[in-house]
């Protein structure tokens, strides 16, 4: 018999094909009250499939007393009800490693085209502005200070990155991590001090919220440029949005942002941001890694009694 497992939302066809080939899966997104659905049948799944956006909320995993398990395609999980699922022994499996190069990459797509302006060049060409005059001069990269936010697994891919631009590295982290050849700032404020680019690439939560506070940004100065891959909770936007209307930095790529998909009409309104819609992780490649991952986890959980990647501090 297969397992029984909810889906939280709508995932890519490929994914579904497989993931209904080998379970029974109910898509709760089709619901339209899923709040009674979860009521009358939370019993009745032992398996949890969502995503990082999407999470679980409490209220969802107190409806479901047979869980056992919970797949989530992604790799935050500040979205995870964690310390219940730890609470109760159900296993959490989410997709780490195999988005670090696409989100690495993405991140020096930003670091590139913050400072190089192609975004901006690319506006100007098709404006028609090219034939009535040159477009301004922009800041070169290589050679120049990179400062990153989160040295986890997705952050050593940027600083390998940095190394092909002959950039030197800097990194602050909660503890320094002594395996990493780069040098540690003790406080956040002294990396973007020193920092031409400062890349956030750290988790997101409540631990790391509004961290690139507006010190930060004055930190940063006129002349260094914000790139955040990560989560927007970590920057306190209402500051970068002053910050970069008032010229205290020089630019900002933005992946992410606070209240996603909405994106603040003063942040659209400035020429010396780019601003991508949380890409990172979209690529062909990497999101059928992802998907994979996802499956691989709960097979692994239903044959072993373990995921494969497991997220830390749960049973
Ligand atoms: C995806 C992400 O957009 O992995 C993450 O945590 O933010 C991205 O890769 C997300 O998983 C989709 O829900």
């Amino acid at each position: 018999m297969k397992h029984r497992l909810l889906q939280h939302a709508e995932i890519p066809p490929l994914f579904a094909t497989e993931l209904n080939t080998r379970y029974d899966v109910y898509p709760l997104w089709k619901e339209a009250d899923p709040t009674a659905f979860l009521a009358q049948h939370g019993h009745e799944f032992t398996g949890y499939v969502t995503s990082a956006r999407f999470g679980v909320s409490e209220a969802t995993l107190a409806a479901m007393p047979s869980l056992k398990v919970i797949s989530s395609f992604g790799v935050g999980t500040e979205t995870l009800p964690l310390a219940a699922a730890g609470a109760r022994g159900i296993a959490v499996g989410y997709t780490p490693d195999v988005l670090n190069d696409c989100v690495a990459d993405t991140a020096f797509g930003l670091v590139m085209d913050v400072a190089r302006r192609f975004s901006a060049a690319d506006r100007f060409v098709r404006r028609g502005d090219w034939l009535k005059g040159q477009f301004p001069l922009s800041t070169s990269v290589s050679g120049k200070r990179l400062g990153i936010l989160g040295l986890g697994r997705i952050g050593q891919v940027v600083a390998r990155r940095a190394s092909g631009f002959d950039m030197e590295v800097r990194y602050h982290n909660r503890r320094p991590n002594p395996s990493v050849p780069y040098g540690y700032e003790a406080t956040l404020e002294s990396l973007a001090r020193w920092a031409d680019f400062l890349v956030v690439v750290s988790a997101g939560g409540p631990e790391t919220r509004h961290l690139v506070s507006a010190g930060v940004l004055q930190a940063l100065g006129p002349k260094g440029y914000l790139i955040n891959v990560s989560r927007g909770s970590v920057v306190d936007e209402s500051a970068l949005i002053e910050a970069l209307e008032q010229g205290l930095i020089a630019g900002a790529g933005l992946d992410v942002y606070a209240d996603e998909p909405r994106v603040p009409e003063r942040l659209l309104a400035l020429e010396h941001v780019v601003l991508l819609p949380h890409l990172a992780s979209a690529t062909h490649e990497t999101r059928q890694a992802m998907a994979e991952l996802v499956l691989e986890n709960l097979d692994a959980y239903f044959s072993t009694g373990a995921v494969r990647a497991a997220v830390a501090h749960v049973a």
